[in-house]
């Protein structure tokens, strides 16, 4: 089921998801939910407070629409290594229209359960490894305009303020 991705500044998006305590059957038919939200909206992730739900379970896949399309689901991940940096110009669901270059690592490793329970660890680099940051900040009530200048994230709030009346208006739009 395609769910509603939340607009920041919404009040879900600053905090801070819980850790979940068991992977069963309501977090993978969630899991299934952020694929299907990530999917219909064009996103490379997802993490779960954008839909309103404050676990730590993020979706990812830089490469939808190609063959080898790579769908990788975490739950309760943690950074335990970061190296080197980089700058990317980034968008976000939750901040539709906007893009502004952020400062991130370059190489990250992850560690994170999978959707069978399972404990894994991947270290990433590129695209997936901005996502997988992205992603993370989101489990912790950040955003991508917590990173820019106040000037700059104080023109997107206005932006937001307008979309968000035009959506009432016209919900379609
Ligand atoms: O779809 C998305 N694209 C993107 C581009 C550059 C850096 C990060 C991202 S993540 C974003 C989807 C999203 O908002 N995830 O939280
Ligand atoms: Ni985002």
């Amino acid at each position: 089921m395609v769910r509603e991705i939340l607009i920041w500044p919404d009040p879900i998006l600053k905090q801070k998801a819980k850790p979940v305590t068991k992977v069963d059957d309501a977090v993978r038919t969630l899991v299934k939910d952020m694929f299907e939200t990530m999917y219909a909206a064009d996103g490379v992730g997802l993490a779960a407070p954008q839909i309103g739900i404050l676990q730590r379970i993020i979706v990812l896949d830089t490469t939808p629409r190609q063959p080898e399309s790579k769908p990788i689901a975490m739950i309760n991940p943690e950074l335990i290594a970061m190296e080197g940096e980089t700058t990317y110009t980034e968008g976000c669901l939750s901040i539709p229209g906007e893009a502004e270059d952020v400062d991130r690592a370059a190489v990250v490793t992850v560690k994170f359960l999978d959707p069978e329970g399972q404990e894994q660890t991947l270290k990433c680099d590129g695209l997936l490894a901005i996502a997988v940051q992205h992603e993370t900040d989101h489990l912790n009530g950040t955003v991508f305009v917590d990173h820019v200048s106040t000037l700059k994230r104080e023109l997107i709030r206005k932006r937001m303020k307008r979309l968000k009346s035009e959506r009432e208006e016209r919900p379609s739009a």
